[in-house]
């Protein structure tokens, strides 16, 4: 898919240079010589939106005037990260820019730094809606990322003693420059209260009365794509009550009681959740997604009506993405809307929302799937609860109708009747869609065998694949401009269009002056890593050793413990032959666990209690290093990925749905160490095996394991003595002299009950890591592989991905 070309910049430095300062002195109300740099940060990202705005408007009244088809793009999730260099850049504005700064003596690379990571998601599934917003600009299709505007993102993660500790993370407090609030859009959306139904013109008309009504008013953020030439909309809701202040509470007195309410209704979009159990926990959760699925349904309903006269033809002009399952409670509520407040008959209805929606599904994890248990649902929405009864009715009776059976009905039901009945959400997520999605060939494959099989064989012809893929405006161009100028110089302008055209790298990889220049652009990154964690930790890293990086959120199926077995292995290794020659490695971790996850922070515990062994040991001088870095988030990722020479990606096979920082790390020319699990195995098609280092079992092999030794390693540890003397120096407490127990229960699940393997694969992890070492001591071959890597990551552009969504999907055309 070609991208445009950089836009011939409008502006000049002076310009730019005066409209800062207008900004500067009109928005923030300061003068030079009075501004902070987080005055200046602010003046200069509403400089650049004042840019973007005007191409904005001319995208919404082009998308208007064609009458096109648009796309809602729903997510309870957008990892954005930083937006200043993603608008600067896609304007072709930031040279001009640094120099405007220049003439005050401002550096703009520091101002950038000032801006607080927009944090409203938890990892991989929040990042794709921010790459997927970003490609869906560049290629000129009209959308809208709907969402939530989360007063608090992603806690921020600290950490004392090992021990992971959260702070409210605040995004908003010093002001966003780059959204619109929208008062005047705001919509009702309730909760509770009763139905009633009566006869009108011969059929029953339903009529919801909620017991509490909020109000969801929209905050937009313009994004703008590459070239400057086109922008959507990221429209967020914050939710407001619907009156401000019990004013009889307030006038007895009751200063704190008067506000009860309101606090009640705002706390819907007050933090993203970072994963929770609690029953009350789950109410807020339901209340979160209903909010902004009504929120968003409501605001496109609105705007149809404006350009149609009737809702019948919505499936025509609008395509809903349903970013995973939390907000399939719209396919509930898009039906109530139609019925209810349309006058739909039944089946028109439920064509129209068939015909809108389409699913993205992103775990397999059982524990991840949702169920809302009836009880609930049928007190927060009870309206939704009928239509979704209304819903298994009707599908139930055409699969007994077409000779299902009891066993099988009951798995192909809206409603699981097991321990209190729940309602599967995957699958009205599924009923209601045209299309469902895996985000990798594996993912996909499996989806169709496990968790949808029967639906699939009901309903079928569904699932389709569209891979996941990564904005290389922010994940190459941003991030690594040194690897980038090099491309441009030797492949031209065009690879920054597309990206296929990297394959043209392929002959360069044998041009031993290229590979010396490609390996050139990665020591001052390296370089700059060591300075930040000397600042940041105090550890004094080596530039030259393999930078072995592992960074994603923690989990048990991610197994930062295989990662952490081997640098004990390597450790004791390093210790018996100390005069042997070992080349200097440092292995990064990052990463933030779910707060209620015990074992994941037993986890980065472990890490940084060998971390504390490792590094202080005399013996092993510094040539194997450990290395957690705190706070992991978008803008420590772009800092590591362009500093790394391996990649981890280590999941059990067939857990990991598709992965996308592995797609960043090769495209930045790392080399993976991974198992053929997720998009791991299509970027192994491209690059091939030769360039990687797979092991351990397959999807197939798992199972096998699963059926037949169950989750016991006993065996396993018993024939590996490396690996038995790498679980018995973490239950004895070599790396918690203070707390010799504190692993022993940890180790003891390793060997008796590991549902995720990591004893199964440790000696197949363990020979792969060797096969690394011996490649880095071989520099030929490391930097062929790692050019070999980038030349073949293209394919993995998001713009790819959405180019197969807009035509095999949402039947879309990029405009461009
Ligand atoms: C959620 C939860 C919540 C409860 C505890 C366990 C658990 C485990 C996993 C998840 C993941 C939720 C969905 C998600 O973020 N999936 C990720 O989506 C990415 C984009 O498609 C994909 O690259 C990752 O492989 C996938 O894990």
């Amino acid at each position: 898919m070609d991208v445009p070309a950089e836009p011939t910049a409008e502006h000049s430095v002076e310009s730019l240079h005066d409209a800062i300062l207008a900004r500067l002195l009109y928005n923030i109300g300061k003068t030079p010589s009075r501004a902070s740099q987080r005055d200046w940060y602010a003046a200069t990202a509403l400089t650049i939106r004042d840019r973007i705005v005007d191409v904005w408007t001319s995208s919404a009244a082009r998308a208007r005037a064609q009458g096109a088809k648009r796309v809602a793009y729903f997510s309870l999730e957008f990892l954005i990260g930083r937006l200043m260099f993603d608008a600067a850049g896609n304007l072709g504005m930031v040279e001009m820019l640094r120099n405007a700064l220049a003439l005050e003596g401002i550096d703009l690379d520091h101002l950038r730094t000032l801006e607080p990571d927009a944090a409203l998601g938890n990892g991989g599934l929040g990042r794709l809606a921010a790459c997927f917003m970003e490609s869906m600009a560049t290629l000129a299709i009209p959308a809208f990322g709907y969402g939530i505007r989360y007063d608090h993102g992603l806690f921020r993660q600290t950490i004392t003693d090992g021990w992971q500790q959260e702070i409210p993370e605040d995004w908003l407090s010093s002001g966003n420059p780059w959204e619109f609030q929208r008062p005047e859009l705001s919509y009702r959306v309730g909760f509770g209260g009763s139905v009633t139904g009566a006869i009108e013109a011969g059929r029953t008309a339903f009529t919801w009365n909620p017991g509490e009504t909020l109000f969801a008013v929209a905050f937009d953020t313009p994004m703008v794509g590459y070239g400057g030439h086109h922008a959507n909309t990221l429209r967020l809701w914050s939710a407001r009550a619907a009156d401000p202040l019990a004013l009889d509470a307030f006038n007895r007195g009751d200063h704190v009681g008067a506000l009860t309410d309101r606090v009640r209704a705002e706390a819907v979009s007050r933090v993203l959740y970072p994963g929770d159990d609690s029953p009350a926990g789950q109410e807020l959760r339901l209340r979160q997604e209903y909010f902004f699925a009504s929120a968003s349904l409501q605001d496109m309903l609105r705007r149809h009506l404006v350009e149609h006269d009737t809702v019948r033809n919505l499936a025509e002009f609008v395509a809903i993405q349903l970013n995973d399952t939390h907000p399939a409670i719209g396919i509930a509520e898009l039906m109530r809307l139609l019925l209810d407040v349309h006058g739909l008959e039944w089946d028109e209805a439920w064509r129209i929302t068939q015909g809108c929606i389409s699913y993205t599904n992103h775990t397999l994890l059982p524990e991840a799937l949702e169920m809302w248990p009836v009880l609930l649902l049928e007190r927060l929405l009870p309206r939704h609860m009928q239509i979704i009864y209304l819903l298994n009715a009707r599908h139930l009776d055409t699969q007994r109708a077409a000779g299902a059976d009891d066993r099988l009905l009951a798995g192909l039901s809206l409603i699981d009747e097991g321990s209190g009945r729940r309602v599967r959400m995957g699958h009205l997520a599924f009923l209601g869609s045209h299309s469902v999605n895996g985000v990798s060939a594996l993912h996909t494959d499996l989806m169709r065998r496990t968790i949808f099989r029967d639906l699939d064989a009901a309903v079928g012809g569904r699932i389709v694949n569209r891979t996941n893929g990564i904005t290389f405006r922010r994940w190459l161009h941003q991030t690594n401009p040194g690897l980038t100028r090099l491309l441009v110089d030797t492949l031209g302008d065009r690879v920054l269009r597309d990206p296929m055209t990297l394959t043209d790298l392929m002959p360069h990889a044998e041009d031993a002056g290229f590979r010396a220049a490609f390996k050139a652009q990665r020591v001052p990154r390296k370089q700059a890593m060591a300075r930040l964690v000397a600042a940041q930790l105090g550890l004094v890293v080596d530039p030259e050793a393999l930078f072995d990086i592992q960074i994603k959120r923690i989990h048990e199926y991610k197994r930062q413990l295989l990662n952490i077995l081997h640098a004990i292995s390597q450790y004791n290794a390093i210790r018996a032959q100390p005069t042997r020659d070992w080349r200097p490695r440092v292995k990064f971790f990052a990463g933030k666990a779910a707060p209620s996850y015990t074992l994941a922070k037993q986890i980065i515990r472990l890490a940084h209690d060998v971390a504390r062994v490792v590094n202080s040991d005399p013996t092993v001088r510094g040539l194997l290093q450990v290395v957690f870095m705190p706070n992991y988030n978008v803008s420590l990722a772009e800092l590591l990925i362009p500093s790394a020479d391996l990649s981890e990606q280590i999941s059990t096979a067939g857990m990991e749905a598709s992965g996308t920082g592995n797609m960043k790390l090769a495209l930045n020319g790392a080399l993976t160490i991974g198992t053929m699990d997720g998009a791991n195995v299509e970027i192994c098609e491209r690059v091939g095996a030769a360039n990687m280092f797979i092991f351990g079992m397959s999807t197939e092999e798992v199972e096998a394991r699963r059926t037949s030794t169950g989750f016991d390693a006993t065996a396993t540890v018993a024939a590996c003595p490396a690996l038995r003397d790498v679980v018995e120096a973490m239950r004895s407490g070599v790396f918690s002299p203070e707390e010799p127990q504190r692993y022993a229960a940890l180790a003891d699940r390793l060997i008796h009950s590991d549902p995720f393997f990591v004893c199964a694969d440790f000696d197949s992890y363990d020979r792969a890591q060797d096969l690394v070492d011996a490649k880095w001591r071989d520099p030929v071959a490391w930097w062929r592989s790692a050019v070999i890597n980038t030349a073949n990551m293209g394919w993995f552009s998001s713009d790819r991905t959405i180019g197969e969504y807009a035509a095999g999907t949402w039947n879309v055309k990029p405009g461009l």
